[in-house]
């Protein structure tokens, strides 16, 4: 036993640096970089940081395989299936050489790719758990005594569970959207656009970044993009949900909104559960049990207005999957909205699974 420590200490000493992997694609992932970035500089480690999204975990992953003692940190990410092989044969390389494991997440994980990560050399370290987000995660593993990071996890819970009460949480949700789409548009990396946030929120914490007497951000310029972002906004999605398409099923309000570029799920599920919303032409809709929010591109968001359906549960039927409150799926592409929305109130209609009885 006694020799059992004093290799592995002597390992860890070793570790000179930490690589960050995490989400790039809202106030979890980031927050859950901050988190990890204040470890590393609480542990003296050089820290690095890549922002990635589902379908672009290649690149990202590719080039760990050269890594050498280092500590690589994976956040709010589950394992790509697609993407797996070329994952896991990055990371057991990286771990052949000196590196540690250690990945936090809280999405639904196959039995397989858990064993995969599992059967990873030198003691790779895996814990999920659903009833956190990701960020709450990674403070209560490594930083469970550092305020700014407690600070930085209530944040995103507040908008990973889309409970909208913390203000600085909507803001900084709509600043990730503005940044990340203004990075997409001009062709730009998506980690250059986010670093000069994430590497305040990792200095000071949400104080380094929002003014929380004036609930403004510090940054004037990314204040006027995220108001002006947030008005385009609102006109947007009044004007999808203007053109939704109804129909109930097993007793269940099922609407179907075309979302245009530029919108997250998130935003568009909200804005669509507030009744105020929901009044066109001095006619009020009912807020719909289950909304499914159809992209351009074929991909299906999915969201509740009420716990009388599982999000994730319509998600299984179009290839995907999720949370009961939140999911996400794949349609695939379509030139007629009206023939693809029935189209998905059939499939729909053959499986009462999403319903709660
Ligand atoms: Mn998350």
């Amino acid at each position: 036993m006694a020799e059992g420590q004093e290799s592995e200490s002597a390992g860890a000493k070793r570790i000179t640096s930490l690589l960050s992997f995490s989400h790039d694609k809202d106030v979890d992932g980031l927050a859950s970089a901050a988190i990890v970035w204040r470890y590393a500089n609480s542990k003296a480690l050089e820290f690095g940081v890549n922002l990635t999204d589902y379908g672009a975990f290649e690149q990202v992953f590719t080039g760990v395989a050269s890594r050498r003692d280092t500590l690589i940190v994976v956040t709010d990410l589950g394992m790509d299936e697609t993407t797996q092989d070329i994952i896991i044969r990055g990371l057991s390389r990286a771990l052949t050489q000196g590196c540690r494991l250690v990945w936090l997440d809280h999405h639904q994980w196959s039995d397989q790719s858990i064993k995969a990560i599992l059967s990873l050399p030198n003691r790779p370290v895996l814990k999920l758990n659903h009833d956190y987000c990701s960020a709450e995660i990674a403070q209560k593993v490594l930083m469970p005594r550092d305020e700014v990071c407690a600070e930085l996890a209530k944040i995103a819970h507040d908008t990973d569970f889309n409970l909208r009460e913390i203000p600085v949480a909507n803001a900084l949700t709509d600043a990730v959207s503005v940044l990340r789409f203004g990075a997409i548009d001009r062709r730009e990396e998506v980690l250059d656009a986010l670093y000069p946030v994430l590497s305040k929120l990792a200095e000071s914490g949400v104080v380094g970044v929002w003014d929380d007497a004036n609930k403004k951000f510090r940054d004037q310029l990314l204040e006027k993009r995220v108001d002006n972002y947030r008005k385009e906004k609102a006109k947007k999605m009044r004007k999808a949900l203007a053109g939704h398409s109804d129909h109930v099923l097993y007793n269940r309000l099922v609407r179907i909104v075309e979302i245009p570029n530029g919108l997250t799920s998130t935003d568009m599920g909200t804005f669509a559960s507030d009744p105020e919303n929901l009044i066109f032409d001095g006619e009020s809709l009912d807020v719909a049990d289950l909304l499914l929010m159809l992209s351009q591109g074929g991909m299906l968001g999915i969201r509740r207005g009420r716990e009388t359906v599982l999000c994730n549960m319509a998600a299984k039927l179009f290839n995907g999957g999720g949370h009961p409150y939140a999911a996400g799926g794949e349609y695939g592409l379509y030139e007629n909205f009206q023939a693809a929305c029935d189209d998905i109130f059939v499939t729909l209609s053959k499986d009462k699974t999403w319903v709660v009885e």
